[in-house]
């Protein structure tokens, strides 16, 4: 395979300053004619050809300066021309399928609607381009089409002219004054309406927004649309940013490989993240609405304006984008809430990356397919990295970085280089040793001891950190990881301030004078840094901080990690102490001036995945088990004061305000412990729930706790719920998705059915993820021992690689960490990756992943 490395960067050698297109648009046959003004760099070797990125396209015409033009050549599919001088006008025309773009990367027809997606890599199935974040080029775009098929055509920048020709055809003049590499490029031409409306920015400057989907679509954009300007005004107050063009357009569409793309002054999203009412949408999908838009629209800047000058430097605008929009929604919810939610994703998805055959840095040295690389590491660890960065800087110093990367880079294609030294610059700040989290795979543990000393009244802190990547042994290491810590007194839980200590060594100790008792060590808080903490912290300890500190996050941690421990000592069959679990949480449900969001996280378990990654060898039946029992010993015990909250959190007229949100999440998590106790009434309890709702979080609640049931209750809502949502693509991928996660020991079975189900396809990727992923995260399910859930697995995968690669791709991980399981269930899984890698034809994108997981 070819492999590309960070190393082997050179500039261009030949620039395009711009390029003029034109599309004869149709649904299977669409012609693209571009004319490209190229120049010769003028440090490049005189010889050097023009090399044109193309992938499936044939020329059917080559014209150089307005001649016809032979001397040319397709090599492995590019397009290489050899030109005499220094600048010359290249045009090329080249006739392409949309229909037939199953792969949903560069122009692709999704229903009846013609889109684009090019980030990475999909331009070049558009048109022959030098395909690459550096080639920063002015485009003006002529597209033209039928009128009823495409009434409305929209492209990146502004609309300059527009009119009609013969046949019922119109065209649309779209001229972009900002120059862009080729993957910020976008089309869509269908027959939408919009939701329309205006932001004014803070210089005055008017911006026509409009939201763009199918008709009976529009009454569900009124959240994306308010959290549009929402970010628009944050992004002004919090990083001086203002908008740049007179019109921001978003599309939504059906078929969509990932969340959205931050295409210059026309967002294309995948539905999902677009359309919400509370009778469709769940609390949680309103937030990762919010957040969506948000995180696309901060993408102007950190991304389009600055853009990456390779694709190596992708979490340059990723890490510092998801940095972005998770303090945006801290802003506007809760910070506390926020932030144990962005940690539990870090946990859930990059933690594992981190510790199997898939890990690389943030800024990864080589790949094969750069799809494989939008990764949790380059987005959300990269996001802790800038945030380090943030704590180690302070608010005001960072913005001065931030304000300096923006200034210097505008215009420009930086690395993540460029970003450090602007913060270095901006905020006097030495980040020397810090860049090694730009280099180092793997996530650091540090071990916390604290100790005391009664007669000088101090108390010392000693901490030793150590990484290992790739299943390697732990080796000492030297990152710097900035940690929030403060004493508690062990009586009242005061303490003097939040210090930061800043942990830069294999091994170190602080010491802090004025401690007359042995202080409770709260540490990391806030999860300042993106590290697995081993502190010598008891019990008792741990309870009391559940119960007492004050940083939001630090509590619900010392909560997981005594539940945690606990359960890992069950599994593991050494005596642990149960009763302190059921005091601690008897505490926080007795403490009525906790918000009910909170009390809501602090009550819950940790995820069976996550108590599997802190074993050595995981046992998904031993781990399920231990906590189901755990689940229902605390079910039993509080039932009654679980009910009396139930009730008390019973919903009134819909509202997304926080206190009636909050009702809504105590509610299921309270409900699931009712279920949990095994009495009677639950079934009926929990379809009751269902049937009055008037909110999707409700009725996704109610459907979660039944559908791990053996209930007629379960059967029946179920079945309402399909023919009720059947016409609803989003809703309807609840219900797949649903099943999938059942406990139940026949859900291998379901979802083999579900896949065979009349509205299920392989052809639409939010369809394929509902169903599979959402069986891949069910882990006693999915690890059901007989090995048939990885068969069903690598079947799919080698069926879906055949027409969309880069949504096949994203099923290895869940196989790949075949190492990490027991002897039986990892030769399974192994045999299951030995099959994938057997079959013919792979795509680039499952070959890296497979061949990488086997190694
Ligand atoms: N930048 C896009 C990623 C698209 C990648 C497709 N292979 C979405 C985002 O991070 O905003
Ligand atoms: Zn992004």
């Amino acid at each position: 395979p070819t492999i590309i490395r960070r190393e082997d960067y050179r500039p261009p050698a030949w620039f395009i300053p711009s390029i003029a297109l034109d599309f004869q648009l149709g649904l299977d046959h669409t012609v693209v004619h571009s004319l490209l003004d190229v120049r010769r760099s003028k440090s490049a070797k005189y010889e050097e050809p023009l090399l044109l990125d193309g992938d499936g396209l044939i020329p059917t015409a080559v014209k150089v300066d307005g001649e016809a033009w032979t001397d040319w050549q397709l090599i492995d599919g590019n397009l290489q021309l050899s030109l005499p001088g220094t600048a010359h006008e290249v045009e090329i025309t080249v006739e392409i399928d949309p229909s037939t773009n199953t792969q949903l990367m560069g122009l692709y027809a999704s229903q009846d609607m013609l889109c684009t997606q090019c980030e990475a890599e999909g331009f070049r199935r558009i048109t022959f381009f030098p395909d690459r974040p550096d080639i920063l080029s002015r485009y003006s775009v002529r597209m033209e089409g039928d009128k009823k098929t495409f009434p409305v055509l929209l492209c990146n920048g502004d609309k300059v002219a527009e009119g009609e020709v013969d046949n019922g055809r119109h065209w649309a003049q779209w001229n972009d004054p900002w120059p862009k590499p080729s993957y910020l490029f976008a089309l869509v031409a269908g027959d939408l309406v919009a939701n329309t409306d205006s932001f004014t920015t803070r210089s005055g400057k008017p911006v026509e927004l409009n939201i763009w989907v199918r008709d009976g679509d529009l009454p569900r954009t009124g959240h994306a649309m308010q959290a549009l300007k929402d970010s628009m005004r944050w992004d002004e107050e919090v990083y001086g940013r203002e908008y740049d063009l007179g019109l921001f357009n978003i599309v939504a569409v059906s078929d969509f490989n990932m969340g959205a793309m931050e295409n210059k002054g026309l967002n294309i999203f995948n539905s999902r993240y677009i359309l919400a009412d509370p009778e469709v949408a769940t609390d949680a999908d309103f937030d990762g609405i919010e957040g969506v838009v948000a995180h696309e629209y901060f993408h102007n800047w950190s991304g389009n304006r600055v853009t990456c000058r390779d694709w190596f430097q992708l979490s340059l605008k990723e890490g510092f984008t998801v940095y972005r929009d998770q303090s945006f929604s801290a802003d506007m919810g809760s910070a506390a809430l926020k932030r144990i939610e962005d940690v539990r994703i870090l946990r859930a998805a990059q933690f594992p990356e981190d510790a199997g055959p898939l890990a690389h840095p943030i800024r990864p040295e080589s790949y094969q397919e750069i799809s494989n690389f939008y990764t949790a590491t380059v987005y959300n660890k990269g996001a802790e990295v800038i945030r380090m960065m943030a704590t180690l800087l302070g608010a005001e110093r960072f913005r001065k970085g931030t304000d300096l990367y923006f200034d210097r880079h505008d215009g420009e294609a930086a690395t993540c280089e460029d970003f450090v030294v602007a913060m270095e610059d901006g905020g006097e700040i030495d980040l020397g040793k810090f860049r090694g989290w730009y280099r180092t795979p793997g996530t650091p543990r540090v071990s916390a001891k604290l100790s005391h000393n009664p007669q000088t009244g101090t108390a010392k802190l000693d901490l030793k950190q150590s990484l290992s990547a790739n299943g390697a042994p732990q080796q000492p290491s030297e990152m710097v990881i900035p940690i929030k810590i403060a004493l508690l007194d062990p009586v009242t839980g005061a303490h003097e301030g939040e210090q930061l200590v800043t942990l830069d060594q294999a091994a170190q100790s602080f010491t802090f004078e004025g401690q007359k008792d042995h202080p409770i060590l709260s540490i990391n808080r806030g999860f300042s840094a993106p590290i697995i903490l081993e502190s010598s912290r008891t019990a008792e300890e741990l309870a009391f901080l559940s119960s007492h500190d004050d940083d939001p996050f630090a509590r619900f941690e010392a909560m997981q990690q005594l539940m945690a421990s606990y359960l890992v000592a069950q599994v593991t069959g050494t005596p642990a102490d149960r009763d302190i679990i059921l005091q601690a949480i008897g505490a926080v449900l007795a403490d009525d001036k906790i918000d009910r969001a909170f009390l809501a996280e602090l009550i819950q378990l940790p995820s069976e995945a996550f108590l599997g990654d802190q074993m050595i060898e995981v046992d998904p039946q031993t781990i399920h088990d231990a906590r189901e029992k755990l689940r229902g010993k605390i079910g039993v015990q509080f039932e009654r004061k679980f009910r009396r909250l139930y009730n008390q959190c019973e919903p009134g007229a819909f509202s997304l305000d926080a206190a009636a949100r909050a009702d809504r999440k105590l509610r299921n998590v309270t409900l699931g412990y009712i279920a949990a106790s095994q009495v009677e009434d639950a079934a009926a309890l929990a379809f009751d729930q269902y049937r009055d709702a008037n909110n999707m979080t409700a009725m996704q609640g109610a459907l979660g706790v039944l559908s791990h049931m053996d209930a007629e209750e379960r059967t029946w809502a179920l079945e309402d719920f399909f023919k009720r949502f059947k016409d609803n693509a989003l809703v309807l991928d609840k219900w797949f998705t649903l099943q999938a996660m059942s406990q139940r020991s026949d859900t291998v079975k379901r979802v083999e059915r579900l896949a065979n189900h009349p509205e299920f396809t392989l052809s639409n990727p939010n369809r394929v993820r509902a169903l599979y992923a959402g069986f891949t995260n069910n882990q006693v399910r999915f690890h059901d021992p007989s090995g048939k859930g990885y068969q069903m697995i690598a079947d799919m995968v080698i069926e879906l690689d055949g027409q969309n690669p880069q949504t096949a791709a994203r099923f290895i991980p869940s196989l790949g960490r075949w190492r990490r399981f027991e002897r039986g269930r990892s030769d399974l899984m192994r045999l299951a990756l030995e099959k994938i890698a057997g079959a013919p034809n792979l795509s680039k994108d499952v070959s890296e992943q497979v061949s990488k997981s086997l190694a």
